[in-house]
């Protein structure tokens, strides 16, 4: 069993809400851990602006799944990985689902877009929704090729940012549950969470819904928490942060072709040093000294 989807139902079964921090590499994943949050979401967007490439399926299912088990590996709490349109049709989400799931990833996410997607906040992004009963497919091949029960398959519906309203959203996040779907996660491009409310108003479905809310930033957990709402995923900020803080350093030592202003405003080597278990390595060392005097290699 793979103990970190437990775990996710787990929270969603126990905490009024589970807060989750976008990563794109084991680094970042490691940060949002160490900051208290649930778990981590393996973002397209990020993950593919690391390789300074458009989130437009341009990756392959390999590369994403690379980034997403090495956060993985280097995390205790679950993982959540964003997998576009599934990589193609329900084969492929099948397929999809078997290596994700053996690789200790806790859930994945796939949206009813058409293959190739792009970015759901892109101005004048292409948005275009594959029919319903084709996801539905994609939703039936995940379900099927899973081994535990608790690897969740987030079914992502993408008729808000498509412009074709809340009831069209209602209609397939309604199929997508009955063809057993784990959670809806729920989008929205406008800057206040109306829309998002307006639609879990008027869902009567069981499994949890789920919030992206960078489009809205100014929403509260506990707004979300009243409106319905059993987890959020503050989905690009990591990356776009550092993006900011290169920038910010890279610029000044090009201007000062100095080290001098910078040095306040980094971590220390220190600090990167406990993040990587630098200090594990050391101890290691010692160990394996220790063992090689008792077996007389060693004076
Ligand atoms: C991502 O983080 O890759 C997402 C969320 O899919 S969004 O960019 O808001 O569409
Ligand atoms: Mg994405």
């Amino acid at each position: 069993m793979n103990s970190s989807s437990n775990s996710l139902r787990k929270k969603l079964a126990e905490q009024s809400i589970v807060k989750v921090g976008g990563a794109f590499d084991a680094m970042s994943a490691k940060l949002v851990e160490i900051h208290g949050f649930d778990a981590v979401w393996a973002g397209s967007f990020a993950i593919s602006a690391t390789h300074a490439l458009p989130d437009a399926s341009i990756l392959t299912m390999t590369e994403f799944l690379h980034a997403a088990s090495n956060m993985a590996e280097s995390c205790n709490i679950p993982i959540i990985a964003d997998c576009d349109t599934g990589f193609g049709g329900p084969s492929n989400v099948g397929h999809m689902v078997k290596k994700y799931e053996k690789a200790g990833i806790a859930a994945v996410s796939i949206e009813d877009k058409v293959f190739p997607k792009q970015n759901s906040l892109l101005e004048d992004g292409t948005q275009e929704l594959l029919p319903e009963k084709d996801f539905v497919a994609k939703i039936i091949a995940g379900k099927d090729a899973k081994i535990s029960n608790d690897f969740m398959i987030i079914a992502r519906v993408e008729a808000l940012i498509a412009g074709l309203g809340i009831d069209e959203a209602i209609k397939r996040a309604t199929a997508y549950e009955k063809a057993g779907a784990d959670a809806i996660l729920i989008h929205s491009k406008k800057n206040t969470p109306q829309e998002i409310f307006e639609f879990s108003k008027k869902w009567e479905g069981n499994i949890p819904l789920i919030s992206i809310p960078t489009s809205y930033p100014n929403v509260t957990t506990d707004e979300l928490i009243s409106n319905n709402f059993k987890m959020v995923i503050y989905a690009n900020h990591t990356l776009r942060v550092s993006y900011l803080a290169m920038s910010k350093l890279l610029e000044d030592i090009s201007k000062t072709n100095s080290l001098s202003k910078v040095e306040q405003e980094m971590s220390s080597m220190e600090e990167i040093f406990q993040l990587q278990e630098m200090y594990n390595i050391k101890k290691q060392e010692k160990e394996i000294e220790e063992n090689l005097k008792k077996l007389g290699y060693v004076k």
